[in-house]
């Protein structure tokens, strides 16, 4: 599937960032049911808007710990996950999506929008995610075409209170009448959080848990290992570089150190469509694909808490973007 293999070993870092943890449990769940207390609420509420408004901090904000990458590029997010709320009166599922974007037609954008047409199916609730800092344009306009078909209850969120600069507040406030209700929050700073999950909360059916009590998502570690990855790429590549990538998880194994200390061995690779991209990707000297290491590496190590070794290299697959569908 792959060829031009190309592999740098992950250099070797002894600092450790001050990020925010991350702890991701392994899960075996889907259909569990627990015992509820009566007048139980459950069900799910997806997040829905175009790129770059914070759905993804929201997402994370909602559950207090770091589900959905975030990187201030637009079409951060490429698949729809879980992040779960556990409160005394039920079980929200969140549902984050691919943001809504205008660019040139490609088979990785096609894929990404069918993804929230599908995300929209089984859900109880609809936030629509809005920043008041941008113009509204057409991306905007195709999510507002979304709400208005939909006969979900719908909340519409200001994201982004924490900036002056909220040009299109009032334009946005004027949709407010479509909505059961609107909410202005901050995502990265956890502000009116909790408005958002008590206003969900008043549209939910009574029923049980979709999720045990203490997941938070649905995503394996694999899985999530591979997003830090493509996080770190996002935030040190350029122009079209991020689009043309993907990561691939070939192997997590808990293996011990020369001391006998606990290792995660992380085996994964970054693949890109052409020779071209594989090189930008590498970097002079191997740059470049030791930075993204090194970086996804350090906040790996929180997350985990203990060492980690990325064998991470650099493969051209341009079959990727297919099997994104
Ligand atoms: N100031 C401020 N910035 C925010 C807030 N929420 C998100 N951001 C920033 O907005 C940028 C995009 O955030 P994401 O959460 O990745 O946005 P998204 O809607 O998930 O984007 P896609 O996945 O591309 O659709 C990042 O730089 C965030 O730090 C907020 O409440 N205030
Ligand atoms: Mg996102």
């Amino acid at each position: 599937m792959f060829r031009n293999k190309k592999r740098c070993a992950p250099p070797r870092i002894n600092s450790v960032p001050n990020q925010r943890f991350v702890s991701i449990p392994v899960h075996s769940w889907l259909n569990h049911r627990v015992e509820q207390k009566p007048g139980f609420k459950s069900g799910l509420a997806v997040l829905v808007g175009r790129t770059n408004v914070g759905k993804s901090t929201l997402l994370n904000a909602l559950v207090g710990t770091k589900i959905a990458i975030v990187t201030p590029k637009p079409q951060t997010t490429r698949d729809t996950y879980h992040g779960i709320v556990h409160r005394p009166e039920g079980q929200i599922v969140f549902v984050d999506t691919p943001g809504l974007f205008k660019t040139q037609p490609s088979k990785l954008v096609h894929n990404l929008h069918h993804k929230v047409r599908d995300a929209l199916e089984g859900i109880d609730v609809l936030v629509h995610v809005v920043d008041p800092t941008r113009s509204i344009g057409t991306e905007d306009q195709r999510v507002n075409d979304i709400v208005d078909h939909s006969i979900l209850p719908k909340i519409l969120v200001l994201n982004k209170s924490d900036l002056p600069d909220r040009y299109y507040r009032d334009s946005w406030m004027e949709r407010g009448p479509k909505y059961a209700a609107v909410i202005e929050l901050s995502a990265l700073k956890g502000r009116n959080v909790d408005l958002l999950i008590n206003a969900i909360f008043r549209h939910l059916p009574v029923g049980p848990a979709q999720y045990p009590e203490g997941q938070v998502t649905n995503v394996t570690n694999e899985f999530w290992i591979g997003e830090l990855i493509r996080e770190k790429l996002y935030l040190q590549t350029s122009q079209e570089v991020p689009y043309t990538a993907s990561v691939h998880v070939e192997q997590v194994e808990d293996r011990k150190d020369k001391q006998g200390k606990p290792l995660l061995y992380v085996k994964a690779a970054i693949l890109t469509i052409d020779d071209r991209h594989q090189r930008m990707l590498i970097g002079q000297h191997a740059k470049k694909i030791k930075e993204i290491g090194s970086a996804a590496r350090k906040e790996l190590e929180v997350a985990m808490n203990k060492k980690v070794f990325l064998d991470l290299s650099v493969l051209i697959d341009d079959q990727w973007m297919d099997r994104l569908s």
